[in-house]
């Protein structure tokens, strides 16, 4: 059963319709184009320090930044169930999440098997032929639940990326969605992205059990709003080759409009995040998930966690895929900060909101299209934005 959205939600119907872009991979491929279509060039002020990454270009941009890189938080020692070595992960997380936005974790209880299942059902689904994907195509007014490989959503300009994605909760909605591309259902489609999706909500309610403690907060104070009504939404970023990657952008600046994004990332780099002003790329580790905070935990942790600008680049000789887990409260609930984190005589930081408010605002252009760091400051108390 599809989950019906907030009216607000509802007005962002796609309008501009292109080929697909694994076509135009293809034919840039073959040379039977020799320039990339002009709605994918984007403009230099929008992409400044673009280059296709690679461990190599990893390597020299850690130099550059003085060995900059986003923290990497280990889960191995939760398993000896001691409170000090819980405190210290809680720690690292805080402190990661306060001066980056982004950590990635490494020895998560997400077994292998869940991952080698998700990842190689994702594969397949991108080498589907293009008309039967396109049985998934988004129906109008539910932007990003389904696939999209046609469009551009979240930017002003065209993004380089194919992509599927639905709800996992309130109510899962793979099946419904693997009945339109295949006649049987795919039970072992459904089965994998239900594993992988139960997996991965479990580890973001450890991580936000872990930042609650961090903060001296009850542990419970932000997991228990993911328990019943909350949202959870998976999707597949595939970013096909591109012979012309340094032209374009596999999904432009932006900020997550959610609580906790969890994501795992092939072995190909090309997630950036910014930090002093730099684009630092998010380096690929074996098994690791790369966590990052959005715009509602920093609301939540009255401003202490920050939700980051990140990008994606695309890669000239190499597809790229991930697989994300977007988390947030449930659409009506009221984001506030714990008056624990408020100072004596202080008021929060930011309004009280609900995600449907903010959705509704992200979505009725006065961000301009961009889901982006603008949403938030809406949310300030003390804002002058026009
Ligand atoms: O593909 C990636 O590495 C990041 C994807 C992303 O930023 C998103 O899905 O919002």
């Amino acid at each position: 059963m599809a989950v019906a959205e907030p009216a607000a939600f509802q007005l962002a119907t796609p309008t501009r319709v292109y080929d697909n872009v694994r076509m135009i991979s293809e034919q840039l491929r073959s040379c039977k184009i020799n320039s990339l279509p002009e709605r994918y060039i984007w403009p230099k002020e929008r992409v400044e320090n673009l280059k296709p990454g690679n461990h190599e270009t990893i390597a020299k941009e850690k130099e550059e930044l003085q060995n900059l890189s986003i923290p990497v938080v280990d889960l191995a020692g939760l398993e000896n169930r001691s409170e000090e070595v819980r405190a210290k992960i809680a720690r690292e997380m805080r402190k990661a999440c306060e001066e980056w936005g982004f950590f990635q974790v490494i020895n998560t209880a997400v077994p292998t098997m869940v991952m080698e299942q998700v990842n190689a059902n994702a594969r397949e689904f991108f080498s589907l032929p293009v008309e039967q994907m396109e049985k998934a195509t988004e129906p109008p007014g539910k932007p990003l639940q389904g696939y999209g490989g046609r469009h551009n959503f979240l930017n002003s300009e065209v993004p380089w990326i194919e992509f599927l994605g639905e709800h996992h909760a309130p109510v899962p909605g793979v099946e419904d969605l693997a009945k339109k591309v295949w006649e049987d259902g795919n039970p072992k489609f459904c089965k994998a992205i239900t594993d992988y999706s139960n997996s991965v909500e479990q580890l973001g309610v450890l991580i936000l059990e872990l930042l609650a403690e961090s903060l001296d907060l009850p542990k419970d104070t932000y997991s228990q709003h993911m328990q019943t009504g909350h949202h959870g939404y998976w999707r597949f970023n595939y970013y096909p080759a591109c012979a012309k990657a340094s032209q374009t952008i596999g999904i432009g600046p932006h900020c997550d409009p959610d609580a906790l994004t969890i994501l795992s990332q092939d072995q190909i780099p090309g997630l950036q995040v910014q930090k002093a002003n730099k684009w630092v790329t998010v380096e690929p580790l074996p098994g690791a998930f790369v966590v990052n905070v959005g715009d509602y935990l920093q609301a939540w942790s009255n401003d202490i966690f920050k939700s980051v600008e990140h990008r994606v680049l695309v890669n000239e000789e190499t597809d790229r895929l991930s697989i994300a887990f977007f988390m947030s409260p449930p659409r009506m609930f009221n984001i506030e900060a714990h008056p624990k984190l408020i100072g004596e005589n202080e008021e929060s930081v930011f309004k009280t909101f609900t995600s449907r408010e903010y959705l509704g605002l992200l979505l009725n252009n006065k961000s301009n299209g961009d889901v982006g760091k603008r949403g938030l400051d809406y949310m300030r108390r003390e804002t002058t934005v026009a």
